[in-house]
């Protein structure tokens, strides 16, 4: 049957196939920063443009990609690195499938469609995989951690210096206190707001320490490379047949960065089994079980290029990043909903009381979390270790 597709979508999607033979147009995943569209058609596989069945179309959120051309660069340099990678297969893939999305040219040869101020791309979809929000088991975390290592072990050997930085200052956590700071200087809470008064209590009892990763950088403890930046658990695609992990999707926050910034990332979203979108904060809390098996899946392929000083890091990054998703959720709040996709007006703050929560679980369980990676990083020999 053919969906209902507006006369708009179905215009900019015969840029990419043309439109006699687009079968429908239907959104995709709940990305809180793009339109993300699922574009089917009647494509044979004769296509030279290797679209078969399918592919992913998305605007770009030019409010927050100021560069979408840099962006685009950045995918096309990704994109043909770990091709060539795969070209001969690095032996921790062990024969798996694993996928890279790649860009899928307009029609007219473009790489993108710039339409009444609006920017317009298309990637290829991976098939016979799913991502979900929520982690079902151990053997999913694991899959998860390995797709995670995969993916940094790929782009290790591509030079940051090879990518734009298209998000200046993303993840540098010390950059998101200050702007909050000036967002809250000009607002005074009300008296019954008791939620946005907890949620500003919490990051002024928090503020000590949160250059920790940065001052790192700075002393030259950490270095830049190529990261993911929004390793999240829905874009980490798994196999629908064997469960393993396939490869990451949504690529644009590739960029140089710190690889801490993944993995606490990576973390964050899976270990909370209640969710980003739990329905109550109380709700949110740090499954230490589920850490165990992201690390191993993630240690396994990864431990091989990180440092003694990125291992120390490890449980640092651990706390901060859903702290600092804590403060962009806050401050987005404070600055009326300007950056993420909310539903319901007191969304972004909610989240925020989401994140907070999940700091503090992870803060309870901090000895635990040091020896765990304590232990993992002695076990997991890199010449021995198999997934
Ligand atoms: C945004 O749009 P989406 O859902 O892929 C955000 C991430 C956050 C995430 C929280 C460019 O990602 O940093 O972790 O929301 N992306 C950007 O769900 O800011
Ligand atoms: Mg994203």
């Amino acid at each position: 049957m053919r969906l209902p597709m507006t006369e708009a979508l179905e215009a900019i999607a015969d840029r990419f196939h043309p439109r006699e033979r687009i079968t429908a147009i239907r959104s995709l995943g709940s990305g809180n920063v793009n339109d993300t569209f699922l574009v089917t058609h009647n494509g044979t596989s004769k296509d030279s443009r290797g679209v078969r069945g399918a592919f992913v179309m998305q605007r770009l959120n030019t409010q927050v990609f100021h560069r979408p051309e840099l962006v685009m660069q950045n995918l096309i340099a990704l994109s043909s690195h770990v091709e060539r990678r795969l070209a001969s297969p690095p032996p921790e893939l062990h024969g798996r499938r694993w996928e890279i999305p790649r860009v899928v040219r307009c029609r007219q040869d473009a790489h993108w469609v710039e339409h009444e101020g609006q920017f317009w791309r298309s990637i290829s979809y991976i098939g016979a995989a799913t991502a979900t929000d929520v982690i079902r088991n151990a053997d999913h975390a694991r899959e998860v951690g390995y797709g995670l290592g995969m993916f940094h072990s790929l782009i290790s050997d591509l030079p940051a210096d090879q990518l734009a930085d298209t998000l200046e200052n993303f993840h540098v956590t010390p950059v998101y206190l200050q702007h909050y700071d000036a967002v809250i200087s000009d607002r005074t809470i009300a008296a019954d707001n008791e939620a946005l008064q907890q949620a500003c209590d919490f990051v002024a009892s928090r503020r000590e320490g949160i250059d920790v990763l940065e001052a790192a950088r700075a002393r030259g403890e950490l270095r830049q490379r190529p990261i993911h930046g929004d390793p999240k658990i829905n874009n980490v695609m798994i196999d629908d047949v064997t469960g393993q992990a396939v490869g990451l999707i949504d690529l644009d926050t590739v960029k140089p960065g710190l690889v801490h910034y993944d993995i606490g990332d990576c973390l964050r979203s899976c270990c909370n089994p209640a969710g980003e979108e739990a329905k109550l904060p109380q709700d949110a809390h740090f499954d230490i079980a589920l850490c165990e098996a992201i690390l191993t899946g993630y240690l396994t392929v990864a431990r091989g290029f990180l440092s003694d000083w990125d291992l120390h890091y490890l449980p640092d990054c651990i706390r901060l990043i859903p702290l600092e998703l804590g403060l962009r959720f806050l401050t987005d709040h404070l600055e009326g909903d300007v950056y993420f996709r909310s539903t319901a007006p007191g969304h972004n703050l909610h989240r925020a009381a989401v994140q907070f929560q999940l700091t503090r679980s992870i803060e309870a369980q901090m000895p635990a979390i040091r020896s765990l990676v304590d232990r993992l990083t002695r076990e997991l020999n890199p010449q021995t270790a198999q997934v």
